[in-house]
Parts: C-alpha cells; structure tokens; sequence
C-alpha cells in the first residue's frame, strides 16, 4: 500500500491531522493499535484553547461542538474557604470551550468515516523503516496478515507508549522528564456540576478540581497517592475528600451520585526533542506530557498538528520545505511554555510530601499574589486561554 502521509496513532492528534491534510487534497492513512469503542472510552481532556477550536472548524468538524460545548469566561481558584475568579474574557479577549476530548475525537472519527478515511484498527508490531531517508515505510500486523505502507512521510500520533519516538536514535534524541509524587484520581458522574465555572482548589488536603462535560455531568478530581488505585476509593470516600477540600459554601451545594468512570493518572513533564528526525514527525503526547493542572495535553498536541499541517501544505502545494523544515524548532517553543505553564500551575496547587513550612508559606503568598494582582491574573489567563500559535 502507498500513501503520502502514513499516520501511526488514532487518537486526537492522528485524526485532526488526517481531517485537516485531507480537506487539502493530501492522503493519509491511519494506524490504530486499539478499536474505536477502546479510544473513545478513554475519559481524558475536557477544555478547548481558540487554536483547537479554529482548528476543528478547518477540519469541518465543529459542529456539535459549538451546539454542545459551553463557553467559559473564567475560572474560580480555591485556597481554603476563599474564593477568587479569573476572568480570561476581560483580561484576553478569549474564553476557552469545556467539550471533552471524547466528544472531540468521536467528531473526527465521524468526520473521517464520512470522507472515506482509511484508518486500520488493531494494528500491531508496528515498525518505523528508512524514517532518515526520502522513502519511509511502516510495516505492521493486523491479526496474522504482514502490511507495508511506503509512504513520503511518518507522523507519530501515538501518544507517550508509542513507537514512534523510539524510531528517533538515542544519540539524536534528548528526553526531559519531571515525575510528580501523586496522581489525580477523577471520577465521572450523572450530577449536575457543583458551578457554572472549573473551580482548581488548593487544601491543606490536597489539590481538588471540580469540572464539567455538560449539564448533567461532572467530572471531579482529587490529588491522591501513587500508591492508590482506584478500587481503594469508594464512591463515598471519594466525595466525602472532595469536600474537605473545596470551600464550605460549594462543599454544602455539592451534589454526588454513584460515578460512571473512576481511574488514577500519574502527573508528568516530559519533552523529547528534537520533534522530527528526516521523514518523521512527533505530534502531541508521543513528543511531550504535560500534567493536567491547566488543561495543556490535548490542546498542545493541537498546535503541533496545526505546524505539521501548514508544513506538509507548504510541501505539497508550494513545493517548500520551509514549513517541514522548522516544524520541531516551532512546535517546541510553543511546547516549553505550555510546559512551563502546567509545572507552574501544578507547583502552585498541589500539596508535596517533602513540602517545608516555607515552602507552603511560598504557596500561599503565591496564590495571594494570584488574587490581588491584575497583571498575576492577566498572565495566568493569557497561558489558560492558550498562548498564540
Ligand atoms: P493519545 O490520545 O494518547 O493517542 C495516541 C493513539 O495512538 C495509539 N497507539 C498506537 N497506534 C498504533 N501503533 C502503536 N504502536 C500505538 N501506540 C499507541 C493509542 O491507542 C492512541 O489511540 O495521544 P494524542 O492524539 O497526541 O492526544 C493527546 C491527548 O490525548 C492528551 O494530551 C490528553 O488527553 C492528556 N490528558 C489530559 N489533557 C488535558 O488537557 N486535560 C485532561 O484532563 C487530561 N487528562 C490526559 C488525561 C492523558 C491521560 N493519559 C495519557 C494517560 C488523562 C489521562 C489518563
Ligand atoms: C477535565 O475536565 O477533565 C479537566 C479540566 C481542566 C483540567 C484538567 C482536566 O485542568
């Protein structure tokens, strides 16, 4: 098989990619180790940047989102029993649109169904061939049947346990990474949402974060240990510590039911770079992890797909190597701060085992700053909003 942009990765990255070259003429094909039942059960992101959503509206796949998703003009930060909202409409101009990341990919797998999209479900043993040179292939298994797919470029879509980094030799490639000692257990629930707007909440407790998908449902988190899993918490335990830890007034109006969905995601910072290596490509979670805290994940995987994107256009249809060219140098500067951006936010609300009294003294005349200060809140609504691409 032949292609001119061989996509290895299904999820979000892969998809709008795939969407956005095809409104252009240019053909994809994409590798998807999982099912899509699997992918679209995976409860993940939740809040949209501008850049994503313009992005989708390009793709021909925004839609639903613009009927469904509700627009959001700020957000309320916690720290004990006060209360303080940023307003990142007044300080940018910009809200930001809560659509989880399900719904997002479910637009796109319709989106490609439609156009005829060619994407192969429950591949395996994929492997990266000629990546350095001007004819790339991947092969790859689908039950015992052996494929190859020669192709003029790689883009590696598949996310933090992908193969497509690795492709990239060790001496060229250089990883950094900043673990986090605790986790975020979230639920999901058929509850109306405790407020209108994302209240992020710092406790003596721990962190906690009350978010959204529409009206009727909720998604809730909670800072937990690494040694948690998610059986360990029952419903009720995990509603009775997700009140200790949001103000009194929102704890008393909080309204719980069984959860629908319960797992633990480790917190992470991690880069590789460089973000290409000849014919190859990393877009999104296979190049770089961000913790939740400030919602970056999907919507930096979003940028990357919007450089690759305008680089691949540039190639086809100016015959410019421009584009592909500064791909990686672009899409990390845009990256670093996004990274910088959720380590911020993560230090700011988490609680550390090895956090001294002075450290927590910092946190709090941190968030102090946060709620007195304009320029504080203008800084942390223009990261939130998203930085321009
Ligand atoms: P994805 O979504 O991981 O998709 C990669 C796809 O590649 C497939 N794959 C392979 N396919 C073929 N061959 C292989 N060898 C393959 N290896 C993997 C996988 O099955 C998958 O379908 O990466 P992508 O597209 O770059 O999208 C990135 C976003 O998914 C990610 O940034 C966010 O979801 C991160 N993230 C969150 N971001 C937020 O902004 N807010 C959140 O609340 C939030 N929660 C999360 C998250 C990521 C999590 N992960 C990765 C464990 C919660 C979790 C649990
Ligand atoms: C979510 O709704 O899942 C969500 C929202 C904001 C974050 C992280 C996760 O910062």
């Amino acid at each position: 098989m032949k292609t001119q942009v061989a996509i290895i990765g299904g999820g979000p990255s892969g998809l709008l990619l795939s969407q956005l070259l095809h409104k252009r003429g240019i053909e994809s094909v994409i590798l998807e180790r999982k099912t899509k039942d699997y992918v679209l059960g995976r409860i993940r992101a939740g809040v949209l940047e501008q850049g994503l959503v313009k992005l989708l509206e390009e793709a021909g796949c925004a839609d639903r989102l613009h009927a469904e998703g509700i627009v959001h003009d700020g957000t309320l930060v916690s720290s004990g029993d006060t209360l303080f909202r940023i307003d990142f409409t007044e300080h940018t101009g910009t809200p930001v649109i809560v659509y989880g990341q399900t719904e997002v990919t479910r637009d796109l797998y319709a989106a490609r169904e439609a156009m005829g999209g060619k994407i192969e479900f429950n591949v395996e043993n994929v492997e990266i061939h000629d990546a350095n040179s001007d004819a790339p292939a991947v092969t790859y298994t689908v039950g015992d049947q052996q494929h190859r797919l020669e192709c003029d470029f790689i883009a590696g879509c598949d996310g933090f346990h992908g193969v497509s980094r690795q492709a990239i030799p060790l001496d060229v490639r250089k990883e950094y990474e900043k673990v986090y000692p605790f986790g975020w257990l979230g639920i999901l629930s058929e509850t109306p949402p405790v407020n209108h707007e994302l209240i992020y909440a710092n406790s003596d407790r721990g962190f906690a974060l009350c978010s959204m998908r529409n009206e009727n449902l909720s998604r809730y988190y909670i800072q937990c240990s690494l040694s948690d899993k998610p059986e360990d918490w029952t419903d009720e335990a995990f509603w009775q510590e997700l009140k200790r830890r949001i103000p009194s007034e929102q704890a008393e109006k909080l309204v719980t039911g069984p959860s629908i969905e319960k797992s633990i995601a480790p917190l992470r910072s991690f880069v590789t770079e460089p973000m290409r290596w000849g014919r190859l490509f990393l877009c999104g979670d296979a190049a770089h992890i961000v913790p939740p805290t400030g919602a970056k994940g999907l919507n930096t995987a979003a940028s990357d797909v919007h450089y690759l994107y305008n680089g691949l256009r540039d190639y086809y249809e100016n015959n410019s190597r421009a584009g592909i060219d500064s791909y990686s140098q672009k899409a990390l500067a845009r990256v670093w701060k996004a990274e910088r951006f959720s380590w911020w936010f993560s230090s700011l609300m988490h609680r550390y085992p090895d956090q001294s009294e002075f450290d927590l003294k910092m946190q709090v005349a941190e968030i102090e700053f946060l709620r007195t200060n304009e320029a504080a809140q203008k800084s942390m609504a223009e990261n939130y909003v998203g930085l321009p691409y």
